[in-house]
């Protein structure tokens, strides 16, 4: 059934305490870790705990856990100092929904990274 735990899933495994994680944020139905290879100084991975492939798949079901995935994304940027303004280096922070391999999804249950901390190149490589 949608948004059910899948059994081979790292990131389901991770929100059941099954994979160790440096959580940094957590609600009922949301949690914040630390990504496992960071490709900035703040690199925080935001997942629902409920099972969907991708950002879209979760946005079409589940609308407003999406929108609060995103709202997270940004509690997760002020708590990090890297918002715009916020004086650290970069001056502000990217939210990426990598979707589908040829964009770099390599795990396939929904999050979004918040990278900053640094600051970035456009267009993305
Ligand atoms: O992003 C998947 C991300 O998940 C990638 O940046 C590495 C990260 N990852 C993989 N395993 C772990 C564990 N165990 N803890 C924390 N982070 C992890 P994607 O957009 O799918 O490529």
């Amino acid at each position: 059934m949608a948004g059910e735990p899948q059994a081979d899933c790292l990131f389901c495994k991770i929100v059941a305490g099954e994979v160790p994680a440096t959580v940094v944020r957590e609600s009922q139905a949301i949690t914040a870790f630390r990504d496992i290879n960071p490709q900035a100084p703040t690199h925080v991975l935001v997942i629902p705990k409920a099972h969907y492939p991708d950002a879209a798949s979760l946005a079409a079901a589940e609308p407003q856990l999406a929108a609060d995935v995103l709202v997270e994304a940004g509690e997760v940027a002020a708590a990090e100092n890297i918002t715009a303004g916020a004086g650290g280096p970069g001056n502000g922070y990217r939210i990426v929904f990598n979707t589908g391999s040829g964009a770099g999804q390599t795990v396939f249950h929904a999050h979004a990274h918040v990278l900053g901390g640094r600051g970035f190149n456009w267009p993305p490589g």
